[in-house]
């Protein structure tokens, strides 16, 4: 077929991409069209082999590595040149939403369909990617897959990371292994010499910015570091009746003093910063108890790696500073550097969102996302589509047919020109 007739953006088509969306929210749908859909459950593998079963009939061919990372190849014409690799995860918060992470996966194969449908034969392979783990949710920290895939962890680290029934994240990646036991098994990306050519990831907004100022697309800058702690704040546990509260060494308690001076080391005027303690477990959790321990989750960004440094570094003094009668251990758990994106790819997207005549908008991430470990190895980029009042992680998440379509048609845009690089 003749190459400039080839349009793969005219080939995507809005209905299909919304209905295969429709379709993967009933894994795990909960009220008020939300999803709940952890990574390594049984759910999580039943929208993976729905995606398996909507790619191979267009000839992609599923494979899966070490950690679990999930991959759909489209052969170039020049099978040994490096791959285009596309997508973002599966995987959902607990009181998710329809769209965070599985419409970059859905985007990419409506973006390879459309490029197969508009005739079209890429030099280099493309190849969809659903991460492991992205969202953290069921096992922290999030980005398991891509910290793996690009060599930034040893994939072993988290092995026993448990989840809130006490599984291990390394006895559940091993089950979910075991029952896909039929698709190929691929090496660990750039740790086994393997780094894409370029990685684009699409995905909702989860902030208000372009619907503000209705734009259709975001071409995404860069993102913000990240910093997860785990602080332990050890006790004795005691009767509530009997106890006098001088002789006390109360968990909770001194949790409240360590969070409130906490919230005084974190805390800017300008309201950039972002310091979130969301996740808060009680032992023995007994009313009648003094608790004697406190577990509590520290969730801290900021888009200047000095702050990150300074503050972040500053936690665990500050911690137990503010404890009067219990002792405490602070672990960080995640620690993702501020990234900006490679000209090659958002140029690639602003270039390719013009030809659609859609307006866009350059903007930083506030979320982190896969794209932030990928930019370490590969030119990596993003496109942001529109986000309803600015809401993610919960079920009101929202994104219009139309600028799902719009995103998907920029993406499809995008791998066409990189992957004939
Ligand atoms: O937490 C995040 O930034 C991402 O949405 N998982
Ligand atoms: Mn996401
Ligand atoms: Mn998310």
């Amino acid at each position: 077929m003749d190459r400039v007739a080839a349009d793969p953006a005219s080939a995507v088509s809005e209905t299909r991409q919304w209905d295969r969306l429709m379709e993967m929210a009933k894994l795990g749908a909960i009220p008020g069209d939300g999803v709940n859909r952890a990574c390594l459950t049984e759910l999580d593998r039943q929208a993976r082999r729905l995606l398996i079963a909507w790619a191979e009939p267009l000839g992609l061919t599923p494979s899966v590595d070490v950690i679990g990372n999930l991959f759909l190849r489209m052969e170039g014409t020049e099978p040994a040149l490096a791959p285009v690799l596309a997508g973002s995860h599966m995987d959902s918060q607990p009181n998710g939403g329809r769209f965070d992470g599985i419409w970059g996966v859905l985007a990419a194969l409506e973006a390879v369909q459309a490029i197969r449908e508009a005739g079209m034969a890429t030099r280099r392979p493309i190849e969809i990617v659903a991460w492991t783990n992205e969202e953290g949710g069921r096992f922290a920290p999030g980005c398991m897959g891509s910290m793996a895939y690009t060599g930034y962890r040893p994939p072993d680290t988290w092995d026993a990371v448990t989840d809130t029934e006490g599984l291990t994240f390394g006895a559940e990646l091993r089950r979910q292994l075991e029952a896909e036991r039929d698709i190929p098994r691929r090496g660990l990306g750039v740790v086994d010499g393997a780094t894409p050519s370029a990685y684009v990831e699409a995905h909702i907004e989860q902030g208000p910015r372009l619907e503000a100022e209705d734009l259709e697309i975001g071409v995404v800058t860069g993102i913000q570091g990240s910093r997860w702690f785990t602080v332990e704040i050890h006790g004795r546990s005691d009767h509530a009746g009997t106890t006098p509260l001088r002789l006390r060494k109360d968990a909770v308690q001194d949790m409240l003093r360590a969070i409130a001076a906490l919230n005084a080391l974190m805390h800017d005027p300008e309201d950039v910063l972002r310091f979130t303690v969301a996740r808060i477990e009680i032992s023995p959790n007994s009313s009648n108890s003094v608790a004697e321990r406190a577990r509590f989750s520290i969730d801290f960004r900021h888009p200047d790696r000095t702050v990150l440094a300074e503050r972040g570094d500053a936690i665990e003094r500050v911690v137990k500073g503010a404890l009067t009668t219990c002792s405490a251990t602070v672990t960080e758990r995640f620690n993702a550097d501020p990234i900006t994106f490679d000209r090659l790819v958002r140029d690639a997207v602003e270039k390719a969102a013009r030809a659609q005549g859609l307006g866009t908008l350059r903007l930083p991430s506030g979320a982190f996302h896969d794209a932030q470990f990928l930019a370490r190895v590969c030119p990596s980029g993003m496109i942001f589509v529109p986000s309803r009042g600015g809401v993610s992680h919960h079920p009101s998440e929202y994104t219009s047919p139309a600028h799902l379509a719009a995103g998907a048609r920029v993406l499809a845009g995008v791998l066409a020109d990189l992957a004939d690089r």
